[in-house]
């Protein structure tokens, strides 16, 4: 195996004879299986759509492979091999439905040359499978510099198409979104691609991050109502108890709604902690806090809870065998021989009953005291607040505001980030989204006129938000250039989602972000010095360093 999609890649290179995360080799084998064979849809379907014909499902069938394939998201061999041979059903359909239309309106068949993701077929399982994958992964463009943006490219490509998955499961669609990331993988086929049209493929995919972002913003505030400051507490009661983690906000409403008079309380974990600042969600009096902290302490949290706990999307660490039978996936999840809670059907609710009754056999769980966060300041409430926010900038009250969205993680480096904003003077102001902000949300930083120093914008795909709220600022302040604001970024970053946020800001035209804990293992040293001399990016150096350059 060899990968290196996420900042864990193993000494800095790569992954190669198991994930740090725990991924097999049989399963990252299947998954760059995968990952080529929607190549091969995509072809097909960019065909079919030179001739007005477009499969819903295909295109949406793309971006769920995507995002089943991030970091964390799914482990199951099982799953892989089902999604290999939906794979090759989806690309028969979506190649006849093309080569009928092409036919009839050319009058004679179509014969070009076909990619040999686009054809190749072997019926056979996992062992299969897994020999052609070896052949397609990431080491199979031998120019470092071509595989580096190819992989830049397609790492991107993945935040996009899980967040405007998550957009469509709530019905908001958008086909320009689904179809660029079909361009973009159909590129990364070529062979005599130039690191020029790579370098603006991932340009644009920027764009289409930001799209994508926005897309779910809509899509989460029109079902759940804008988020508000709310105070989440991060204690627990002595009830049956649930804990939720991920970020699929429709599967928490589904399942607060099926939990409603069972006497069982619901809980957040993770990046499902904005959820509680949604109208709709925190009217639940049993959604009743937040436990834990960020998805790698889960093998340590998820054993103490001590209830059913349910995995909606990334990150899923392998489970310990003393809580595994607790654990239930649900969505593009998986983790063999862990229940699986199916889609939805016939626009029926999913039936989280499975869930439900293992944590009304757990029983109560022990109480614990907590604290109270206090979240919900995404674009529209902090837009609320925007003549005392503008008010405290004009008056010096607020010199700088620093933005530290992006992911938590093991590695002890990230022990900067919690430095960092301990360091940060008392006239800085935090904004976050993502699970980075667990390195710090706990810290008592206080605030400045009543403007918490840690405004939250929510889940990682809230960047956003924080986008959003920059560009009002710029406005406000009469300022031309994004730059020319009073705000600096200091990303951390951890999977795919992530380079995607990277790839908006840099759309946005955002220069000087520091980078952290590590560099991306795929970024080669000429693609490095694109992104410096283009955006002046740079590693995280010290927390002393680096506060004197970000806060100059
Ligand atoms: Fe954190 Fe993991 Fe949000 Fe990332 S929960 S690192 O996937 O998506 O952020
Ligand atoms: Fe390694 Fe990260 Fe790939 Fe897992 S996702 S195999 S940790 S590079």
């Amino acid at each position: 195996m060899f990968c290196y999609q996420c900042s864990e890649a193993s000494k800095g290179v790569g992954c190669t004879t198991v994930g740090v995360c725990g991924k097999t080799p049989e399963v990252a084998h299947l998954q760059d299986l995968i990952i080529w064979l929607v190549k091969g849809i995509s072809y097909w379907s960019l065909k079919a759509k030179e001739y007005g014909v477009k499969d819903e499902e295909v295109n949406l069938f793309v971006a769920e492979m995507l995002f089943a394939t991030i970091t964390n998201v799914n482990f199951s061999v099982e799953r892989m091999v089902e999604f290999i041979e939906r794979a090759f059903e989806l690309r028969d359909r979506i190649k006849h439905k093309f080569l009928d239309v092409y036919a009839q309106k050319e009058g004679k068949p179509f014969d070009e040359k076909v990619p040999e993701a686009a054809e190749w077929y072997k019926k056979g399982g996992a062992d299969l499978y897994e020999l052609k994958g070896m052949e397609v992964g990431v080491l199979s463009d031998k120019d470092e510099d071509i595989r580096s943006l190819k992989q830049l490219l397609i790492y991107g490509l993945k935040g996009i198409a899980a967040y405007t998955d998550h957009a469509y499961i709530l019905k908001h669609t958008n086909d320009d979104i689904l179809y660029f990331i079909q361009r973009g993988l159909v590129e990364t086929l070529r062979d005599d691609i130039t690191a020029d049209e790579l370098v603006s493929l991932v340009l644009e995919a920027g764009k289409f991050a930001v799209d994508a972002m926005a897309l779910l913003d809509k899509a989460n505030t029109t079902e759940f109502g804008n988020p508000e400051i709310t105070e989440v507490y991060t204690g627990t009661y002595n009830t049956p108890a649930i804990l939720v983690s991920g970020h699929d906000l429709l599967d928490l409403e589904e399942l607060l709604k099926q939990t409603e008079g069972t006497g069982i309380m619901v809980y957040t974990h993770g990046e499902m902690l904005p959820a509680h600042a949604y109208p709709k969600l925190k009217k639940y009096k049993h959604l009743a806090g937040n436990f834990g902290s960020a998805w790698w302490k889960q093998t340590q949290e998820f054993e103490e809870f001590g209830g059913a706990i349910l995995m909606t999307t990334n990150c899923l660490v392998p489970p310990k065998g003393s809580y595994k039978d607790r654990v239930f996936t649900t969505g593009l999840v998986g983790f063999d021989k862990l229940t699986h809670i199916p889609n939805r059907t016939d626009g029926k609710p999913k039936d989280f009953s499975p869930v439900i009754k293992k944590a009304l056999e757990l029983g109560p769980i022990p109480e614990r005291k907590g604290k109270k966060l206090v979240i919900g300041f995404a674009h529209n409430q902090v837009l609320k607040l925007a003549d005392k926010v503008i008010d405290a900038v004009k008056s010096g009250a607020i010199k700088k505001f620093v933005v530290m969205g992006g992911c938590d993680g093991r590695h002890p480096g990230r022990e900067y980030y919690t430095e960092f904003a301990k360091k940060l003077p008392k006239d800085t102001v935090i904004l976050t989204a993502g699970c980075a902000k667990y390195r710090y949300n706990h810290l008592d930083l206080g605030d400045i006129d009543g403007i918490p120093r840690i405004l939250d914008a929510g889940q990682c795909n809230d960047s956003y938000s924080l986008a959003v709220i920059a560009l009002k600022l710029k406005e406000a302040l009469g300022l031309n250039d994004i730059n020319e604001l009073p705000i600096a970024y200091n990303i951390a970053w951890y999977e795919q989602k992530a380079v995607a946020v990277l790839l908006a800001l840099l759309y946005l035209g955002i220069k000087g972000i520091r980078l952290g804990p590590v560099l991306p293992a795929f970024v080669s040293e000429n693609v490095l010095k694109v992104l410096v001399e283009k955006f002046n990016i740079a590693p995280i150096t010290t927390v002393e360093e680096d506060l004197k350059t970000l806060l100059a």
